[in-house]
């Protein structure tokens, strides 16, 4: 790891000086539809801190979006990757083959649920995963049509923008879509109507029957869904969901594929979400959290369903590159020795308590609607008080004071109402404390 002391310290304006020159070239040369969440231009980082161009430290809760979870300068992660760098940076795995891919796809296998054979293909992108998740589902069932779920987001492609249930900023002016994906309910219980008790098994039997109805369930290929709804604002999906939906898929002869790029590697305290409901998907999507920062996916499953793309059907230039499998190898190792699956639920633990004691100082709770997640992916749903209904404009405020005070938080959320934490699994707990208290005064200056 980067030797970066692990202490928050703002030093100037943030951003300061430096990234606000370093912006204005930004906003001259780099496209316009490529946001930032907070314009601070990174020097270095490692454990639960960014260092920024001004010398600024800033506590991390947010991974790069879940994905520095063995920090963004992990020792095992820089040692295999640099070690790979120097022998071959790429011979492309579809010309000559190396050992690190094979390597990467056995220890998918060990990791993700479920003691069938299992195989595995890598690719560059969460949203390439998924697109490759869908060929293959495909081309196991001879079907075409693909289910998926409101709130739920699977990637920027145009397949993907498909699969993905929110238009702004992801898919407003770039249709039209790819055909044959449909839309059905989840059981977000904060908001189901009849209460988060009945929301499993109501929204089940609901998306049930919508894919029943409207598109016959011999027609699906495959049914996708996030463990942990991330986007979308970090929903857990009622108790008794994701069951009834595997339990409808396996009977009908539909491939049920988890999508845990965000929610996998440790990340909720398991090495997959799904695991907390004995979930066994036919196909898991993987990203993210994989590579300790280098840019890696997998569609991992059932050795059948996975050979059933003709030879040469699957690939990509650079897809399991040999330095991004070296540096999933080393993740893999940091998370299996620092057992960062008991760190996030450390994490949990220490976050929704001091959250919930938040929110319980608060009259009815004001404007902290909820507080949910698991391990260290935690989030708060912000609404005016005394109703559901969303306040973005509360939650914008409080990640502004946030970033002011030196505390990298991100939002997310179909309504830009939820407040999500990400932090590095192995950020201190002194850290995450101090990040805690950051929130507790932000929340003074509502
Ligand atoms: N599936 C569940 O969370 C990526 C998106 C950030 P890529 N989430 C972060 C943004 O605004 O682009 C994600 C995900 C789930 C798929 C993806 C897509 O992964 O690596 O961004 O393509």
């Amino acid at each position: 790891m980067s030797d970066i002391p692990q202490e928050r310290r703002v030093l100037t304006a943030i951003p300061g000086p430096k990234s606000v020159e370093l912006q204005a070239r930004r906003t001259a040369a780099v496209a316009a539809g490529v946001g930032s969440t907070l314009p601070v231009f990174t020097a270095r980082a490692g454990g639960g801190i960014i260092e920024d161009v001004d010398g600024n430290r800033l506590i991390d809760f947010g991974s790069g979006i879940a994905v520095t979870s063995v920090g963004a300068s992990a020792e095992a992660v820089v040692r295999r990757a640099s070690a790979q760098l120097a022998d071959f940076t790429h011979t492309c795995f579809m010309v000559t083959p190396y050992e690190g891919y094979v390597e990467v796809c056995e220890r998918l296998a060990e990791l993700t649920p479920g003691d069938h054979a299992k195989k595995s293909a890598l690719f560059n992108s969460g949203a390439e995963a998924v697109e490759n998740a869908v060929k293959i589902a495909r081309a196991y069932t001879k079907r075409t049509a693909v289910v998926v779920f409101d709130h739920g987001y699977h990637g920027r492609t145009n397949l993907t923008m498909a699969l993905t249930s929110k238009n702004m900023p992801y898919k407003q002016g770039f249709g039209p879509f790819a055909p044959e994906v449909y839309r059905v309910p989840v059981a977000y219980g904060y908001r189901w109507p009849t209460g988060p008790e009945n929301a499993g098994a109501e929204a089940s039997a609901q998306a049930i029957d919508e894919i029943t109805k409207q598109i016959g369930a011999e027609n699906v290929a495959a049914i996708i869904i996030e463990p942990v709804l991330g986007e979308g604002g970090f929903i857990e999906p009622a108790k008794g969901f994701l069951p009834a939906i595997a339990r409808f898929a396996k009977d009908n002869g539909i491939v049920f594929v988890a999508d845990e790029i965000q929610s996998g590697f440790c990340r909720t305290g398991q090495w997959f979400a799904c695991e907390d409901e004995g979930i066994v998907p036919d196909l898991i999507t993987t990203a993210k959290g994989i590579a300790g920062g280098l840019p890696l996916s997998a569609v991992t499953g059932r050795a059948e369903i996975m050979d059933a793309a003709h030879s040469g059907g699957l690939g990509g230039t650079y897809g399991g590159n040999p330095v991004a499998c070296a540096g999933a190898l080393g993740a893999i190792e940091t998370m299996r020795e620092l057992d960062l699956n008991a760190r996030a639920r450390r994490i949990e633990e220490v976050m929704k308590g001091r959250l919930e004691e938040m929110r319980a100082k608060l009259p009815n709770g004001g404007v902290i609607g909820d507080v949910r997640g698991r391990g260290a992916m935690i989030a708060i749903e912000l609404v005016k008080p005394g109703t559901k209904d969303p306040d973005a404009a509360a939650t914008a405020a409080l990640a502004k004071a946030c970033h002011a005070e030196g505390l990298l938080v991100l939002t997310c959320g179909t309504y830009g109402n939820v407040l999500r934490f990400l932090p590095p699994l192995v950020i201190g707990e002194d850290l995450l404390n101090e990040g805690l208290d950051i929130i507790e005064r932000a929340f003074a200056t509502l």
